[in-house]
């Protein structure tokens, strides 16, 4: 709507948070309300925004719409407040940026401004791709025609040396019944008759949830970033390990995310632009 969808966080929320893409209890400053550096993980920038009412409807843009054929394909985010707050009620204002004819898919960008209520200041900017199978066909553009940032359709592409940096983690068996307390309900990653009938023999991880760790692991070796880009290339299941591998650019760190049971690649062509002055965290 005009006037936005409101979304309030307190200290609590910024906890789940953290706790939902696997931060740990001596992970104080992620965890504790009462310690000096309690803050938000960069990458909560993609939550305020998640239930936005959109004021166009799937069914109206692209053909044979099915919420169960619906997969997150990509994300971008910017942090345009630094610190987070970490309370604070926000307003958040929805776009359509791009429809695109994959010819079995449709390919859905919108773009969402998240302010702070109070002040009018913007707090997030993010632009989210879905991926919808089986809803192409409708003759609509094969290629993408919108005018987009320049780091929203960044497909980072790592250089050929050895990463700078890795980690690996192994996520819960329930970290998807713990990540959708932070507003993504999809069903898609808790209940397996309706993860069936979209494909997937078991509920599916939140590609949100990866985009978070992944993005802890760059957070914990080089510190803050001001916006983050990722491609969800394959479907990650809730007790995988997923490994970062990390190259710094510059000011850049290139990323990609790999399934370790699996050898397959969970996020691709991702990197996230440091703040100025970011150090190491973990
Ligand atoms: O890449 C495949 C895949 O399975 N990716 C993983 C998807 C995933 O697990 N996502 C996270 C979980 S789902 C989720 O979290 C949903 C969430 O609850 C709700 C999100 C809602 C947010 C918004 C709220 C408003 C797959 C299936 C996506 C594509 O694989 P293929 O069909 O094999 O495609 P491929 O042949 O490789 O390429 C065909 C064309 O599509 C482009 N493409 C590929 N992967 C893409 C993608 N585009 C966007 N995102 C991706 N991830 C290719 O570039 C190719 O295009 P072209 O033909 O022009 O080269």
């Amino acid at each position: 709507t005009a006037e936005g969808t409101p979304f309030d966080y307190v200290d609590r929320d910024v906890i789940l948070y953290n706790l939902s893409v696997g931060a740990k209890r001596t992970d104080l400053p992620l965890v504790y309300e009462n310690h000096e550096n309690f803050q938000a993980l960069p990458s909560y920038g993609v939550i305020p925004w998640f239930n936005t009412a959109n004021p166009w409807n799937l069914d109206d843009i692209v053909k044979d719409f099915s919420p169960m054929m619906l997969l997150h394909g990509e994300q971008y985010m910017e942090v345009r407040k630094f610190p987070i707050p970490t309370s604070a009620n926000t307003l958040t204002y929805p776009k359509l940026i791009d429809v695109v004819d994959k010819g079995n898919a449709a390919v859905v960008v919108a773009g969402y401004t998240t302010k702070d209520a109070k002040t009018g200041e913007d707090l997030f900017y993010n632009e989210s791709t879905i991926f919808i199978r089986g809803s192409g066909g409708f003759g609509g553009s094969p290629k993408p025609t919108a005018a987009r940032p320049k780091a929203a359709t960044a497909a980072y592409k790592p250089p050929k040396r050895a990463p700078d940096a890795v980690i690996e983690e192994k996520t819960s068996e329930d970290q998807a019944a713990l990540y959708r307390l932070n507003g993504d309900r999809n069903p898609l990653h808790i209940d397996p008759e309706f993860s069936k009938v979209g494909g997937f023999k078991t509920p599916i991880l939140h590609g949100l949830c990866s985009l978070g760790v992944s993005g802890k692991h760059v957070f914990a070796k080089y510190g803050a970033f001001k916006n983050l880009k990722v491609r969800f290339a394959g479907v990650v299941l809730p007790g995988q390990t997923l490994k970062t591998e990390m190259w710094k650019e510059g000011n850049t760190v290139l990323f990609q995310t790999t399934v370790v049971e699996t050898g397959k690649p969970a996020i691709t062509g991702a990197g996230a632009e440091l703040l100025e002055g970011a150090k190491a965290k973990l």
